[in-house]
């Protein structure tokens, strides 16, 4: 089930790696399989000191405590993010030439309205290709799109980032958009992986737009990452409901308390599970335990801050060149545009 519009938005030597799985949604047709997920959190759970892949977050129930963090009002980084979209999505699109927005871990792509509604009103049309591996949310992305904006040719690659970015044609002018500051719960490592990959799968005609939460007031910052309804605690402490379901382990919701903290040394918030008793973590599948000590942290997610123009100046090391800065009147958050430097 393959349309016209393969030919024009995968590069020609990936073309044949795609399939149409459902309307407007592809797969690759040999998928690689995704890493078993009760032996990444057996990897990282046996570190020194011991933490937990960010991705276990978002089951089901964790992508909806997220969506409600994005509503409260201490979660300022959604709302700020979003004003800067809707005042400045023109001059976004005027800035970027492309016929096509691919947008990394797009989710219902609400987000993104005011940016393809620029397009649709500056370009008349174009292509809309989220990546993400959540079905439910590109399914809720394509019907959002094929409702709000018929004028968007939709076209949802159901992948990991890194499948998706390499398979788009370098021919096409792209503007690939990042947002949410998602990059700052990348590692160091993972942050230079990332940036490599898409750096080299993007063509002499391609833009990359990135939103990323900005250094600022350490209690303004603190608060986003423990609000008073306790929803951050819920959402990070839900990874160990997941881990005992993937691993069998006996990790107990009630034996444990959220912590987080802001580590200026590293400019980023630090979430973690301490355990309230000294206690033993069975993994029955892997015949393994460990003593979770009293007190003792593991560290579930890092949400690293950013200084914008330091990270213009390194993302110039990745050949992306700044092409302007949009940000809010309080300055606590910013949307990068840069430009793939030839
Ligand atoms: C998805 N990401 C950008 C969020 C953040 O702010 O780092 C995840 C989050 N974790 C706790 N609250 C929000």
């Amino acid at each position: 089930m393959q349309n016209d519009l393969s030919s024009t938005l995968f590069a020609p030597d990936r073309r044949t790696a795609w399939h149409m799985t459902e309307p407007s949604i592809w797969s690759l047709v040999h998928g690689d399989p995704l890493e078993d997920p009760a032996r990444s959190v057996m990897r990282s759970l046996w570190d020194q000191p011991r933490w937990i892949e960010a991705y276990h977050l978002y089951d089901n129930r964790g992508s909806d405590l997220f969506e409600r963090i994005c509503e409260l009002p201490e979660y300022y980084l959604t709302r700020t993010e979003n004003a800067i979209l809707e005042r400045d999505a023109a001059r976004i699109i005027a800035s970027a030439p492309v016929d096509c927005i691919v947008e990394l871990g797009a989710g219902s792509a609400k987000k993104t309205t005011h940016i393809l509604t620029e397009q649709a009103n500056q370009r008349e049309g174009g292509i809309f290709a989220p990546i993400d591996v959540s079905l439910p949310g590109l399914r809720a992305s394509r019907d959002f799109v094929r409702q709000r904006l018929p004028q968007i040719d939709f076209h949802g690659l159901h992948a990991r980032y890194e499948d998706g970015v390499s398979s788009i044609d370098k021919n096409l002018p792209t503007l690939f958009v990042f947002l949410g500051s998602t990059i700052g719960n990348f590692s160091p490592p993972a942050f230079v992986r990332f940036f490599n990959l898409l750096s080299q799968a993007m063509g002499p005609t391609d833009f990359l737009l990135l939103g990323a939460d900005r250094v600022k007031d350490v209690g303004i910052l603190e608060r986003a990452y423990a609000d008073s309804q306790g929803l951050t605690a819920e959402f990070i402490l839900n990874v160990f409901r997941t881990i005992n379901r993937l691993t069998g382990s006996n990790f107990d919701l009630e034996k444990m308390r959220y912590h987080s903290w802001y580590n200026p040394e590293w400019a980023q918030i630090e979430m973690f599970a301490v355990s309230t008793v000294t206690q033993e973590i069975r993994f029955p599948s892997f015949g393994k335990s460990f003593s979770w000590n009293k007190d003792l942290r593991i560290l579930v997610e890092i949400s690293r801050k950013f200084d914008p123009e330091r990270l213009q100046e390194q993302l110039s090391f990745f050949d992306l060149s700044p092409v302007r800065h949009f940000t809010d009147p309080k300055k606590w958050f910013s949307l990068l545009l840069f430009k793939k430097a030839i």
